[in-house]
């Protein structure tokens, strides 16, 4: 895989989908040059959330996020291009919206830590696993015109 082929899993959370702001997050990864690899709207189950956030079930609060992300829909979508997945956190902020940089996702639209709108990987091979996980279909690779404008 080439580095502009470096991707990365993204998703809306429950409390972003439900304040409207799946399109405007989207938006956000369009514009900065990323290919929208895959997209859905979906309600994961239990076992998929436990399997995503497997790290993080002896902490206190893993029964709040396991219901936090089942209270509704969630957007998740798969972006493609160089630094997918540095990239992508920054944009985030920090998993904290209190301590997130002005400019960032969750620092301007969250206040909680419990509601931080968004969800990006951490690594490349998080990423990869989380798109297995998210996407058991497959996700289907294309080429786009704009590529060849976009990187040097
Ligand atoms: P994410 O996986 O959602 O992108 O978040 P992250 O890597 O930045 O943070 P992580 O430590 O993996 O936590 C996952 C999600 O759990 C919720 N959380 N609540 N003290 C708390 O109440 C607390 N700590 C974490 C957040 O929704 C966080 O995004």
């Amino acid at each position: 895989m080439s580095a502009n082929e470096e991707r990365s899993f993204i998703a809306v959370k429950p409390d972003g989908v439900e304040r409207g702001l799946v399109g405007e997050i989207l938006r956000r990864f369009e514009t900065r040059g990323f290919k929208i690899l895959a997209l859905q709207l979906t309600h994961p189950s239990e076992e998929l959330l436990r399997e995503h956030y497997g790290d993080l079930a002896s902490k206190p609060f893993f029964p709040k996020l396991l219901a936090y992300m089942q209270s509704g829909p969630v957007a998740a979508f798969v972006i493609q291009g160089k630094g997918a997945v540095k990239i992508g956190r920054a944009m985030l902020g920090a998993t904290n919206p209190q301590d997130s940089a002005p400019g960032t996702i969750r620092a301007d639209f969250a206040l909680d830590i419990g509601k931080n709108v968004c969800h990006g990987s951490d690594s490349v091979e998080s990423a990869e696993r989380e798109i297995a996980l998210w996407f058991p279909q497959g996700v289907k690779p294309y080429t786009r015109a704009v590529d060849a404008v976009l990187y040097e």
